[in-house]
């Protein structure tokens, strides 16, 4: 394994200690109908993407690393998702409520699961996560740790909000950060690039950014 050719400098691959996770590649923020669409947003952009992140898990799981999984939602009672989330705004539909693909963002509704094309295999981690970030009252630090992981690729959906804010979370908590910048979409294209900016900038302060065929490529060597 080689250092992938990034921004804003070479990422130093550890072997045996780097981990892909894919953030909520879900029904919910990617189809028609769900609660992506319902705050409001096109979500056919997202939908781009899908390939490209197919490719990076395929990498992963080629090389005998782990590819992590998470999605957004939140337990049938609610209890685990505080009303100023689910208050706030003017959406068409609120968690929680029934809309074309069953309940939005709740566990176990056809709308909260992944995507078919990017579905986990049986050995694949998969965190739900109430918030935006996959740390915050979950047991994803606890998975990471139990397999000595301290490097993430991170792929996934949106680039602003939850991969983002798992990327700042994960910084925080002393691991390498590395997005995956053609396997990572936004509702809003100049946040997308906003956030590699942001990510990148002041020497790296969250991380570093690369494309898939440089990540790819660095596995490979
Ligand atoms: N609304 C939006 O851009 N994103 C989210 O609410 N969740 C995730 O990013 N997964």
């Amino acid at each position: 394994m080689a250092d992938i050719n990034a921004k804003p400098f070479a990422f130093p691959v550890q072997r045996g200690q780097i981990a892909l996770v894919v953030i909520d590649m879900q029904r919910d923020f990617v189809e028609p109908g769900g609660f992506g669409a319902s705050l409001g947003n096109d979500v056919s952009l997202l939908g781009s993407i899908v390939p490209t992140v197919r490719r990076l898990m395929d990498g992963f799981r080629a090389a005998g690393l782990p590819v992590f999984h998470t999605r957004e939602c939140h337990l049938p009672d609610l209890s685990d998702c505080p009303p100023a989330k689910r208050l706030r705004g003017a959406p068409a539909l609120r968690i929680g409520d029934e809309g074309p693909m069953g309940r939005v963002l709740i566990a176990g509704a056809p709308g909260a699961d992944i995507i078919p094309e990017l579905a986990p295999l049986p050995d694949e981690v998969v965190i739900d996560k109430p918030g935006k970030g996959a740390f915050y009252a979950t047991g994803f630090g606890e998975a990471l740790a139990a397999r000595g992981i301290t490097q993430l690729v991170v792929a996934g959906v949106t680039t602003e909000v939850c991969v983002q804010t798992t990327m700042r979370e994960a910084n925080d908590r002393g691991y390498d950060c590395i997005l995956a910048t053609d396997a990572t979409e936004s509702y809003f294209p100049s946040f997308k690039a906003a956030t590699i900016d942001m990510i990148t900038a002041q020497g790296g302060i969250v991380g570093w950014a690369a494309p898939t065929d440089a990540i790819l490529e660095a596995l490979d060597g």
